[in-house]
């Protein structure tokens, strides 16, 4: 396919007004009416109406009541002398939801029809102007049969609904929002809804709903419960209101993403909508949590003001996953709870948008070109985005940022608008401020792909009591992009005493005392702060709860590492301490043959975390989990995934072997007694009781030993909630025991029925550590014949394929046989669903890091993939660029 560029971006020819929809809707075929009422741009050259359609067929258009000379180009109906500047159009097409297994456009589940149209999936509706910047007013008629498709909803507010001949029945919705055709949604379906009448401050009412299957209604409640919460918190954070009178959130099964922020209309994966106690985790209640919050969020960031175009993607991605972050650590509580979150974010960020910024898919924030834009729903766009927009709010504050978004919604609110339209408000509301008067230089972060590193060296002057901190940025080349210039880089920073003081930061020059955190900006080069007034010779601790998404390479010795980990006061530098310290065994340990070690100094610090009793469970789990194998091989220019495997394994198993009697310490008394509470209190100390049990589990049957397998069994059995259980169940299956399999097979029994935990039964067996025998790709091999397997559903084969493939020892085996199945099933799922499998293939992206004979290995499966005719744009785009 040919590139589509930012560059080439011109206003539309036309606009539609307004669109009434009606749908006789049927699974076999379904047939769509389509009144547009449309309008001449007058600033654009007279020009011929392009409309998009994709895998729909036309039976007929009239333009003004009459017919109208038409015809198609690929992918366009194209009429070429449309009858004046403002006119009708009447477009009546048939697609077919039970063959629409890409699910984009009107596609069929076990309960229903449902939509899924951002970015392009409306053009296989209906033909339209399918692009963000054309919004129109949307009037919906829903026909179907009644007792199939009992709930009727579309976008907006119910009109009229009534009975018709035949047993069907129909639903008329109106939706006063102008929005762009990615927004529209509808469901037909069986399903029942949890309702609640809400009033918010501004003392309207409004009627919140979460649809879903009959048997699932038990499971909505910390749906409803977060939504309200997101309300309040949007309200009160950034004083947006909800603007809707009905506020719709509607679950199925099958779906690529996680949400649709459709307007009052969010559909949902299932995933992230139902939670109860004995089907969820705490996990899971806090990803519902989390994106019902961002899904909300979108309402105004994404909604009220969408995209121009989708290079300007990020606009309401990286704003609105940064909205949702600042949600879920607020609704966490306190200082600990913030940092947990926090820590969480980024590991996510670097374990995955770092690779991407370093590999063949690197983008900018806001790319300049793709083939397939559901390519670019990626980490640069959403977590990268939501660190630059972090940044922002470091440089202007919390107020300033706040009055900025104020100034965006006066001056954008009801467009579509671009990035540049974004970071201009934040700026104009904070004159002064370092992103106003560096502004063209803070956008770099939207247009250079890539991570920056930053260099920090420290120089003590005990005589003058002065400390000189040399801060320094580079950043590589990449394809398309050879030079790079330098970032606006905030830098939150402090001084760490040997005794783990803060030390006061004085520059020279300043007068009084400055206190002892403050944010430090490189805008440059190079920077030179001269500290005054330093009594002892500090440790830096830079780049506090990580305020810039660059690698840092600070110089910091064992020793200053270990004064951090003690002492530092940013709890996010206190755990980065620690996992810098236990990385640095694991990558000296690597290249050679020898052992890796875990030192008496490391042991002790953690033990110390540990069994510190002002720190919060929910924090240690974290200091005291290992980097993962990923993040290792990230590290390397060239990686051995077995060798890497061996190295991660020995320090856990050294790790549960030298502080056993402090896990079993931390599992006695980490219990939770009292009822489920899904909050960061309570699932810290199960996240800490179960890391404790897994690594006991572990140690036993390393050793021999019957008695903590038999506990975790035991728990397994009795456990009162998902997180235990599931713990528990993880404990026997990673550490290979005995009990696994009896266990595996009672979880099973208990969960058949409930779709969302077989898919954690599938997952924990996929990502289980790879035994020197391949244990693990053998049950991955039958499994994939299970009875409940099948690649059809994306939540399913996210499970087991995915699973899998992100678990590096097991996938990447030396006989390729991880690879050959890579290439099957990518090729399989490609005909299927592009979307899916182009996640899928993108899972091979860093092969050429990967040593001989991977690397060789993985080159030949990339190019049986590719040699395939009739891949989608969406999968080729991928495995070209991986072997450009
Ligand atoms: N807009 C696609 C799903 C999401 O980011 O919310
Ligand atoms: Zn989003």
């Amino acid at each position: 396919a040919t590139p589509v560029r930012r560059q080439d971006y011109t206003a539309p020819a036309y606009w539609i007004r307004s669109v009434e929809l009606t749908f006789d809707l049927d699974p076999g075929k379904t047939i769509v009416t389509s009144r547009l009422v449309i309008e001449r741009n007058l600033d654009t050259p007279p020009q011929p109406l392009k409309l998009q359609g994709e895998d729909i067929t036309l039976l007929r258009v009239q333009a003004n009541g009459e017919s109208v000379s038409f015809r198609h180009e690929p992918g366009l109906l194209v009429i070429d002398n449309p009858p004046g500047d403002n006119f009708t159009l009447d477009i009546r097409n048939t697609c077919c939801p039970d063959k629409n297994t890409q699910l984009s456009g009107l596609f069929s589940s076990d309960s229903g029809l449902f939509t899924q149209c951002e970015a392009e999936g409306f053009r296989r509706i209906t033909y339209f102007l399918d692009r963000p910047d054309v919004m129109a007013v949307y009037t919906v008629t829903l026909r179907a049969d009644k007792k199939r498709y009992p709930v009727l909803l579309s976008n907006g507010n119910l009109l009229e609904q009534g009975p018709l001949d035949n047993g069907r029945h129909y639903a008329k919705w109106h939706d006063p929002f102008r929005k762009p055709s990615y927004l529209f949604a509808l469901v037909a379906a069986d399903l029942v809804a949890r309702e609640q009448l809400i009033r918010t401050r501004s003392g309207r009412d409004h009627l919140l709903q979460v649809y879903v299957r009959r048997g699932d209604l038990d499971k909505t409640e910390h749906a409803m419960n977060s939504l309200i919460a997101s309300i309040i918190w949007d309200e009160a954070r950034f004083k947006l209101p909800l603007d809707l009178e009905r506020f719709m959130i509607v679950a199925v099964g099958d779906f690529n993403m996680g949400a649709m922020e459709n307007k009052g209309l969010n559909i949902f994966n299932t995933k992230y909508v139902l939670a109860s106690p004995a089907t969820a985790t705490d996990t899971d209640f806090m990803g519902v949590e989390s994106v019902v919050g961002h899904e909300y969020f979108h309402n105004w960031t994404g909604n009220r003001i969408t995209c121009r175009d989708w290079f300007q993607l990020s606009l309401k991605e990286g704003l609105t996953v940064f909205r949702d972050q600042e949600f879920s650590m607020d609704m966490a509580g306190g200082p600990s709870a913030r940092a947990v979150k926090r820590i969480d974010d980024v590991r996510g960020l670097r374990q995955v948008q770092f690779p991407e910024d370093a590999g063949p898919m690197a983008h900018p924030v806001r790319p300049d070109e793709y083939q397939a834009i559901n390519n670019f729903y990626t980490a640069t766009v959403y977590e990268k985005g939501a660190e630059v927009v972090r940044m922002m709010q470091t440089l202007v504050g919390r107020e300033g940022f706040e009055r900025g978004m104020t100034l965006y919604f006066q001056r954008h609110d009801g467009f579509a608008v671009t990035c540049d339209d974004f970071a201009q408000a934040i700026a104009d509301a904070n004159p002064g401020s370092m992103l106003s008067t560096r502004l063209e230089t803070f956008k770099r972060w939207y247009a250079q792909a890539g991570t920056p590193h930053v260099e920090a060296r420290g120089r003590y002057d005990a005589e003058q009591r002065r400390y000189v901190l040399t801060l320094s940025q580079w950043s590589s080349p990449s394809a398309q992009q050879p030079v790079k210039l330098p970032y606006v880089i905030p830098v939150v920073m402090g001084l760490v005493g040997p005794e783990g003081q803060a030390l006061t930061l004085q520059l020279e020059g300043e007068y009084g005392h400055s206190g002892t955190e403050r944010v430090i900006v490189i805008d440059d080069e190079r920077l030179e702060l001269v500290f005054v007034n330093v009594d002892v010779p500090p440790v830096p601790s830079l780049l506090r709860g990580f305020s810039a998404p660059v690698r840092l390479d600070d110089g910091l010795s064992d020793a200053d590492l270990l004064t951090l980990l003690r002492h530092d006061s940013d709890a996010f530098n206190r755990w980065e301490a620690g996992q810098r310290l236990a990385l640095s065994r694991m990558l000296a340990a690597v290249p050679g043959a020898a052992p890796a070690v875990l030192d008496d100094a490391l042991v002790d610090a953690l033990r110390a975390v540990l069994r510190d009793p002002s720190l919060d469970p929910a924090f240690k789990e974290l200091v005291l989990t290992l980097p993962t194998e990923r993040y290792v091989a990230e590290q390397l220019d060239t990686s051995d995934p077995q060798r890497i495997h061996a190295v991660h394994q020995a320090l856990q198993a050294q790790l549960a072997e030298r502080l056993h009697d402090d896990w079993a310490w931390a599992f006695e008394h980490h219990q939770v007694t009292e009822g489920y509470r899904p909050d960061s209190e309570q699932s810290g100390r199960r996240a800490l009781a179960n890391r404790a049990l897994g690594m006991l589990v572990r140690h036993a049957v390393a050793t021999g030993d019957a008695v903590w397998p038999g506990k975790a069994y035991g728990r397994f059995k009795e456990a009162a909630n998902m997180t235990d259980r599931l713990g528990a169940l993880a404990a026997l299956v990673d550490a290979h025991a005995e009990l696994a399999a009896p266990a595996l097979e009672r979880f099973h029994t208990l969960f058949k029925d409930e779709a969302l935990v077989i898919d954690k039964w599938f997952a924990l067996q996929a990502g289980a550590p790879e035994t020197a025998d391949g244990r693990v790709f053998t049950r991955v091999k039958a499994l994939l014949k299970h009875p409940d397997f099948s690649l059809k559903n994306p939540n399913r084969a996210r499970s087991l394929v995915f699973s899998f493939m992100n678990n590096p020892a097991a996938f990447h085996r030396s006989d390729a046989a991880g690879y050959a199945l890579w290439a099957e099933l990518v090729i399989e799922i490609d005909a299927a669903n592009p979307q899916l499998a182009s996640r899928l293939a993108r899972l091979m992206e860093r092969w050429r890091r990967l040593a001989e004979p991977w690397q060789s290995a993985a080159r030949e499966a990339l190019a049986r993939v590719a040699a395939k005719p009739n891949l989608s744009d969406d999968t080729r785009e991928v495995v070209s660029r991986a072997l450009e």
